[in-house]
């Protein structure tokens, strides 16, 4: 069977915001994820359009299509045109999730929540030539998932090739999470066993790791245990957490010493309003000056999320943000307009209030403000957004943050980690187009590891069976 797998562009792909480096610092996971349940004799291909061209003139089988909302027409066309050549076409992922009838328009089958129950199944169904209209995930696990097929990852085309997942979703309901419509119908957070999530890192070339879960250190047994684990592994890693692990120091100091190096944080906002607003009660502004002195006193560089438009945001709310981020000595942040993903407390919220102004699913990005903000007008929202960019990216501001870092190692690593994500990009774009971007690698490794000490000084290096067992005990 030839089975093509398709990652669809999001729309900034096609954008003048579009940044080519965003796309390529690491494979995205959940096609690899499913491929991992197909056999070996099947011709299986995996395309992503945010760093390929796609070719269309083929007649595959089966097309399995990953869309978020803002590749959803992107997503939709494709599977119009497969099916028009007839391909059985499956899509799943999170915005089919959120609205599976929409999808349903386009697409033979359509999966809502994690693969790893409803692929399977399908797969069955299909072979035997009684495939479902769609699935519904119920049973969460991540026990006996085989290993993703990394093997058909372009990797070359992306900055760090070793991205893994040994989590998924959070323990967490923040209101304007994806995770209620995603995981509706099962658990909502669990993990891999230790010792196969060890196994998995065992098993990956180089040095370098990304995390992609959503928080890594939600269960502290199962992350204490896991960075034991990593000790003597020799690894440099990034991930992301909340300011909750970043006050735990105990556990940090596992995370540092096994080569945890960036962690993107989830801050969204300094306003404690907005935070009870959106119910992201494990969050309070007054820690988060300690959470950031925690991760930089260990060498610990932050990529900051930050979220404007909450009813409690008025027009100061950027000046105020990005004074504060600086203030911090934060490296890098991404900045986000409010978006009210369908499926999600927000959006009923805003939906019941009458403010959705747009269901243009392209705009939902996270750059566009597509409801009517409580303090300002939509223009004033997008107008900060884009000024918060500008201001805390701008030299002045990069070299102030930068001068808080102790030592001349830590200031010049500073500048060269928050000046090569954004102020590199006429150097970056011609790597990219030369396919040069994985010779980079190196150059990452050296800044995230400056000045901080060598990871796997432990020697001795936990038997992952036993970290395992220590977990259960
Ligand atoms: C890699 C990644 C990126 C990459 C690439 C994005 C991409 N196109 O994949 C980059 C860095 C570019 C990126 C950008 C952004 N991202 Co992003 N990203 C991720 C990340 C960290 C990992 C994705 C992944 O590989 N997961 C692991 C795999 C195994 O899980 P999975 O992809 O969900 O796949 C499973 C299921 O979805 C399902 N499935 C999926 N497709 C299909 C199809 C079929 C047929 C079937 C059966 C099943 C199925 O089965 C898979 C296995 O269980 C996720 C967080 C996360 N933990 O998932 C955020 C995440 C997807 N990103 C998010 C956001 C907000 C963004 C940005 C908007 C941020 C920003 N402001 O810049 C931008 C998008 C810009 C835009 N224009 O929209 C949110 C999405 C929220 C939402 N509702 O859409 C997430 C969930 C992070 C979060 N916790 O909030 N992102």
């Amino acid at each position: 069977m030839h089975v093509k797998m398709i990652l669809p562009a999001l729309t900034e792909a096609c954008s003048p915001y579009y940044r080519p480096l965003k796309y390529s610092l690491f494979p995205p996971l959940g096609l690899a994820a499913l491929a991992g349940y197909l056999p070996p004799d099947d011709r299986i291909e995996i395309q992503d359009e945010h760093v390929e061209r796609l070719r269309l003139d083929d007649r595959p089988d089966l097309v399995v299509i990953e869309c978020y909302i803002s590749s959803a027409y992107r997503s939709y066309q494709l599977a119009d045109h497969y099916r028009a050549r007839g391909a059985h076409v499956c899509i799943g992922g999170l915005h089919p999730s959120s609205l599976p009838e929409e999808a349903a328009q386009h697409a033979d089958t359509v999966f809502q929540g994690p693969g790893e129950d409803t692929w399977p199944r399908f797969l069955s169904d299909f072979r035997r030539g009684a495939p479902g209209r769609s699935y519904l995930s119920t049973q969460r696990s991540l026990e006996g998932a085989p290993a993703p097929r990394r093997d058909l990852i372009h990797q070359s085309k992306y900055l760090v090739p070793n991205s893994l997942v040994v989590s998924r979703g959070c323990p967490h309901a923040c209101d304007f999470c994806y995770k209620e419509p995603f995981f509706r119908g099962g658990r909502s957070f669990y993990t891999q066993r230790v010792d196969a999530a060890l196994e998995q890192i065992a098993s990956l070339p180089g040095r370098h790791l990304f995390f992609l879960d959503d928080n890594l250190f939600a269960d502290r047994r199962f992350a204490a245990a896991l960075f034991e684990g990593m000790q003597g592994m020799g690894r440099l890693w990034q991930a992301a957490g909340t300011v909750r692990a970043a006050l735990d120091r105990e556990l940090l100091d596992r995370a540092v010493d096994c080569g945890l190096r960036s962690l993107f944080v989830g801050f969204e906002t300094i306003n404690a309003a907005s935070l009870a607003e959106q119910n992201k009660r494990h969050n309070r502004p007054a820690d988060y000056e300690q959470a950031a002195a925690n991760l930089h006193a260990r060498g610990v560089m932050i990529n900051a999320s930050l979220v404007y438009g909450m009813d409690h945001d008025d027009p100061s709310c950027f000046e105020r943000t990005v004074d504060w981020a600086v203030e911090r000595g934060l490296e890098t942040a991404t900045f986000h307009i409010l978006t009210p993903y369908p499926g999600t407390a927000l959006y009923r919220r805003l939906a019941e209030q009458g403010r959705i102004l747009t269901r243009n699913w392209d705009r939902y990005d996270t750059r566009h403000c597509v409801f009517q903000p409580a303090q300002m007008s939509p223009a004033e929202l997008e107008a900060g957004y884009w000024e918060s960019y500008e201001r805390f990216y701008r030299w002045g501001s990069i070299v102030r943050a930068a001068r808080s870092k102790p030592g001349l190692v830590g200031t010049l690593r500073h500048l060269a980690y928050a000046g090569g994500w954004k102020k590199c990009e006429l150097l970056w774009r011609p790597i990219i187009r030369a396919g040069l971007i994985s010779r980079m690698r190196a150059l990452l490794e050296a800044i995230l590891g400056a000045g901080v000490a060598e990871p796997g000084c432990r020697t001795e290096r936990a038997d992952p069976t036993d970290a395992h067992r220590q977990l259960a005990a």
